[in-house]
């Protein structure tokens, strides 16, 4: 039964992002709409557009996305990340962050991972969705958070809208994500808010602008922007509004889809264990692809992707 498998989420007295405490009074803080994977296209787009999201439940069986956290959790376990002594399933931190996006040494051609996030279930999802054939970036995302904070706050075109923008992330939780373990927060309407975010959502984090002073600084790599849009969560929702949002409980199974211009970063992590989840993108095959994440090893943010610009 729901109720007993899912007790109601209890919100602990203080959650923050990037260090700060959120608000979380009902007008600033609440909990994700859920969406069910087979409702018709028709309700998923409505939803999309209304929300910039579509979060939903039990899209993978439990039993496939534990197998891929434990193939993920052995190389932690091998590379030295987890505390010696302790089952690797618990992934327990040891001091020692794992690194961020390009700099994670996890495996980016896991078979069991590659298998999930790019398969046919998530593929026929995004066919449907799209309404043709889709492709993916074949870069993936590891995010293995200890303590202390999550990622900050951003949208995702700033680093991947060179192609299309009509192209969608998914976030997947590798393992149960409670509150404290800090999961995705999203900044509820912020996709709607174009007009107020256009000088932040016209840059790219590997563009710089030709006629300032530092040009070479970051032409040369020696300077770069890192796309954060706020460092403080309560400042910018009032400047834009809406709740912050997230999920009583992100679990095994779940996908968390939404557009480029969604406002989010994650919860800090409050535990002394791993949050571990994967972000991946798609799109229509037949759209222009950022090719900073295309091919057997996708090139990312170097310096040869830097482009100038009068700005
Ligand atoms: O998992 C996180 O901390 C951030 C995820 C994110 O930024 C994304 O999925 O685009
Ligand atoms: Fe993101």
């Amino acid at each position: 039964m729901f109720a007993t498998d899912h007790p109601a989420p209890v919100v602990p007295a203080s959650l923050c992002a990037n260090g700060l405490p959120l608000d979380l009074s009902p007008e600033k803080f609440g909990f994700l709409r859920e969406t069910k994977p087979d409702e018709p296209v028709a309700t998923l787009h409505q939803r999309m557009d209304d929300d910039g999201y579509l979060y939903l439940r039990e899209f993978w069986s439990r039993d496939r996305v534990q197998a891929v956290r434990d193939s993920v959790t052995t190389q932690l376990a091998r590379l030295g990340f987890l505390k010696p002594g302790t089952p690797p399933d618990e992934a327990c931190f040891d001091g020692r962050e794992v690194g961020r996006a390009m700099g994670n040494p996890l495996d980016q051609h896991n078979p069991l991972l590659r298998d999930l996030v790019f398969g046919a279930k998530i593929t026929d999802f995004f066919q449907a969705f799209l309404g043709g054939n889709v492709r993916h970036f074949d870069f993936i995302w590891f995010r293995t958070k200890g303590h202390g904070v999550g990622s900050a706050i951003h949208c995702d075109l700033v680093y991947m809208g060179r192609g299309t923008h009509n192209l969608y992330t998914t976030w997947v939780p590798l393992g149960d994500v409670t509150l404290e373990l800090g999961g995705l927060l999203v900044l509820e309407g912020s996709h709607k808010k174009g007009e107020q975010l256009k000088p932040y959502l016209s840059r790219d984090v590997d563009d710089y602008c030709t006629n300032r002073e530092d040009a070479a600084d970051y032409a040369s790599g020696k300077k770069w922007w890192d796309g954060t849009l706020s460092k403080n969560a309560t400042s910018l929702q009032e400047s834009l509004g809406g709740r912050w949002l997230t999920s009583p409980q992100f679990r095994m199974g779940d996908a968390m889809i939404f557009n480029m211009t969604l406002v989010h970063g994650s919860l800090d992590n409050q535990t002394d264990r791993f949050r571990i989840s994967t972000d991946t993108r798609y799109q229509l095959a037949a759209e222009p692809a950022d090719e900073r994440w295309i091919g057997e090893k996708p090139p990312g943010h170097i310096t040869a992707q830097r482009r100038g610009r009068v700005c």
